[in-house]
């Protein structure tokens, strides 16, 4: 039976904008997996209620129901052993941890400042104002004061991504 996953859509359904759905779409590829991606949008809490949390990706295999991105390409390691790996041994899956904590912590915070009313504008109209008050309750001031997508921002960004260029030039 084939997989499905929970994949946060835009207003537009083929816009998928999740990084951490983008991580899992990128695994089961990888692993040669075929997925049934299911738009959802952030207010549809109740769809995905029965994994006993409110954020996507979830992944139902079966009977398996599996959420968190991280989580979810271990599950998929174990489960599907038989295909190409994710992560050759653990060595390996502690540096692609290392990578993930890098940029979720250093990467997204001021790439999220670059495109946060790009994404407003994109989102679903259903999600405007939930995204609206919960973005800003979470950030302390208006959508509009956090953004920031001067040419500065972009530039001190493009300098923050330097050290994964020198890696992708000798690591293919
Ligand atoms: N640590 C989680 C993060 C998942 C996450 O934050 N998902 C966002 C979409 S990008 C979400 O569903 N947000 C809904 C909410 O904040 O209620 C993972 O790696 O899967």
């Amino acid at each position: 039976m084939m997989m499905t996953l929970y994949d946060l859509a835009g207003q537009n359904d083929a816009l998928r904008f999740s990084p951490y759905c983008w991580r899992v779409k990128m695994a089961l590829a990888h692993k040669g997996l075929t997925v049934d991606c299911k738009p959802w949008r952030f207010i549809e809490k109740d769809q995905i209620a029965f994994s006993n949390q409110k954020k996507v990706p979830v992944l139902v295999d079966g009977d398996q129901v599996i959420n968190d991105s991280w989580t979810i390409l271990n599950y998929l390691d174990t489960a599907y052993s038989d295909k190409p790996p994710l992560f050759i041994d653990e060595v390996a899956k502690q540096s692609a941890y290392n990578l993930k904590l890098w940029v979720e912590k250093t990467v997204q915070v001021p790439l999220f400042k670059i495109l946060i009313m790009d994404i407003f504008n994109c989102i679903h109209e259903k999600d405007k104002d939930w995204f609206r008050t919960s973005r800003e309750q979470r950030l302390g001031m208006t959508l509009e004061s956090f953004s920031d997508s001067s040419d500065e921002a972009i530039q001190a960004f493009r300098e923050l991504l330097e050290p994964i260029r020198k890696t992708f030039e000798w690591q293919p």
